[in-house]
């Protein structure tokens, strides 16, 4: 398959409502990002939610209405984020795979963001993996250095493919203490990815400022495609991202000048071995 899966993360966990009001932080607010993103090529919804002071939750109540909400108004692939915040537990993490997504996020090791810890142990790894092979959601690795593709390498040899058998990774570049959001580094790490499985695929995004130079990179390197406000609230130097769709709209934009147009749902869930709805 030629096309691009574009994957839009609108909310994340970082972003502050009062800094950034188009970030949706409300199930109405996320179900109409969603459509409108899907509307313009997005294919892939990968999800943080809020409560209602607009804080981080992973409240499971909330987790199943939005994996259910978002279901009823799109096609998107529903990604939850298992990485939630930095102030996450382990348990409510893990706990995010029983809100019965098709797909969630796993990140392949440890990493300083920014002031903080994201910690990822590898007993955390393993357990996050294996649950989700045994209830049939299909992973996306999130990589933030070039070693947790090491990392990944060993998890598949220990404890064997993912649910669908396909390997999908995300190279989440640029954040302060991860691996720089540059073209060098993401042909580093696609040189490590030529060691997956074969056929594995990947995705990229660069953190801020970052953004456009992954795009370009990973477009030309082959690659997917990963935005939204988790990622960037600039959309270009002193200019604040208007909304999602703004930045969903311009990945769609270089995808099809590079001859690699959108994928739908449809087909990039055949790509990840995500069950057809
Ligand atoms: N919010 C970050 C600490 C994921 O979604 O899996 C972790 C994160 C990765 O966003
Ligand atoms: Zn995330």
């Amino acid at each position: 398959m030629t096309g691009t899966m574009i994957t839009v993360a609108p909310t994340g966990a970082e972003s502050k409502k009062v800094d950034a009001p188009a970030l949706p932080v409300t199930l109405a607010e996320l179900t109409a990002t969603a459509k409108e993103c899907e509307a313009l090529g997005a294919s892939i919804i990968h999800v943080h939610i809020r409560d209602d002071d607009a804080q981080p939750t992973l409240d499971q109540g909330r987790l199943r209405d939005t994996v259910a909400g978002l279901r009823e108004a799109t096609g998107l692939i529903v990604q939850l984020s298992s990485g939630g915040s930095v102030h996450d537990p382990e348990a409510d993490r893990l706990a995010v795979l029983d809100a019965g997504p098709e797909m969630a996020s796993c990140t392949m090791g440890t990493v300083n963001f920014g002031d903080d810890v994201f910690l990822n142990r590898w007993e955390f790894i393993v357990d996050l993996h294996t649950r989700m092979q045994e209830r049939g959601i299909v992973p996306e690795y999130e990589i933030f250095d070039l070693g947790q593709l090491t990392t990944l390498q060993r998890l598949l040899a220990r404890h064997g493919l993912p649910f669908g058998g396909h390997v999908h990774v995300d190279l989440v570049m640029g954040v302060p203490g991860g691996m720089p959001g540059t073209a060098a580094a993401l042909v580093a790490c696609e040189q490590v990815i030529r060691d997956l499985p074969e056929g594995t695929t990947f995705s990229a995004t660069g953190i801020g400022r970052s953004t456009l130079p992954v795009m370009l990179a990973s477009l030309s390197a082959g690659g997917h495609l990963r935005v939204g406000m988790e990622d960037t609230l600039t959309y270009a130097k002193g200019r604040a991202v208007e909304s999602n769709m703004q930045l969903v709209a311009r990945a769609v934009g270089f995808a099809q000048l590079a001859q690699r147009p959108p994928l739908t749902p449809s087909q990039a869930r055949e790509l990840l071995g995500v069950p057809a709805r």
